[in-house]
């Protein structure tokens, strides 16, 4: 096996600022603001403070599905948090996070604004909230919750762990790209199982599952994250690419993978949305160069 240089660790541990590695400007080991800073807010009951990561997309589809049933209530402002630039460590988002991590919720509806954060949380306020995307029977909201939090518990070795080391590190270790590497395609061949059985995650119904597990592994799938497509041959899993496919062509799903997003063609990026017409304008601006 190539190693990198052998590394002892020191009795304890310092922070070497700037250690080389992709997010080395943002990533700090003390929580709490770093600087005095209003956030931004809009004329609708819902604000989200975020940005067009996996993270991110998960909770703009679901605002997306619930305006595409009719649910009027589920109108949001959606503003840009720019973590390169560390806006998430300005003291209004830290108030809303304390986790300083996007996405970031603040439902304004009531006497008091309602503030979520991890965006498993967000996903069950929204689906309780208006009563959709999460069943009420108990089976089939215990196998929908179970698949919720799998993602919540799997995604970091996915995003921290096989993202990180193959992607991102300053140098490529092996040891840990294969570790992260066989643990992100047993994952796949869990959900590949679970999809060979079962239409959508949580059963017969499209639910707040799929929209957590989506933007991670049906990118993964589809070749859209850390250019791992071939070193992973995520073709194989042919339950998950189906359900990939299935779940893309969703219109709410089309509209709420363009918010707050900061990158690819620029026909796909809607860097703020306050208004469903934003949709259109947007597309218009771009074909006019606007
Ligand atoms: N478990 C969190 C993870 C959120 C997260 O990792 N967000 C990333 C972007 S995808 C972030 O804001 N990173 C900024 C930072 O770590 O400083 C969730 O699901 O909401």
């Amino acid at each position: 096996m190539s190693s990198s240089s052998e590394y002892t660790p020191p009795a304890v541990w310092t922070w070497k600022q700037g250690n080389g590695g992709r997010f080395a400007n943002i990533n700090r080991p003390i929580a709490g603001a770093t600087h005095e800073k209003a956030l931004p807010v809009g004329k609708h009951p819902l604000q989200l403070y975020s940005l067009g990561t996996p993270n991110g997309v998960k909770v703009t589809v679901m605002l997306e599905e619930l305006l595409a049933l009719g649910h009027s209530g589920a109108e949001y402002d959606a503003w840009l948090i720019k973590i390169g630039d560390g806006d998430q460590f300005g003291s209004d988002f830290v108030a809303i996070n304390p986790n300083s991590k996007i996405p970031a919720l603040l439902d304004r509806s009531g006497p008091k604004p309602i503030r979520v954060f991890e965006s498993g949380a967000i996903l069950v306020y929204l689906a309780e909230k208006f009563g959709a995307f999460l069943p009420t029977e108990p089976a089939a909201r215990a196998e929908c919750l179970s698949w919720l939090f799998w993602q919540m518990g799997s995604a970091p070795y996915l995003g921290g762990g096989f993202g990180h080391f193959y992607a991102y590190a300053p140098v490529k270790i092996e040891y840990a790209i294969d570790r992260f590497a066989m643990e992100t395609k047993r994952q796949l061949d869990v959900l590949d199982r679970r999809l060979a059985e079962s239409e959508y995650l949580g059963g017969a119904d499209y639910t707040i599952a799929d929209i957590a597990v989506w933007p991670w592994y049906g990118g993964l799938a589809k070749g859209l994250l850390y250019g791992a497509a071939e070193f992973l041959q995520v073709q194989e899993y042919k339950n998950v690419q189906r359900w990939a496919d299935q779940i893309a062509n969703r219109p709410a799903v089309r509209r709420g993978r363009m918010v707050n997003r900061v990158q690819g063609e620029l026909s796909s990026q809607l860097h703020e949305r306050h208004d469903a017409a934003d949709f259109d304008t947007q597309t218009q601006d771009k074909l006019s160069g606007g």
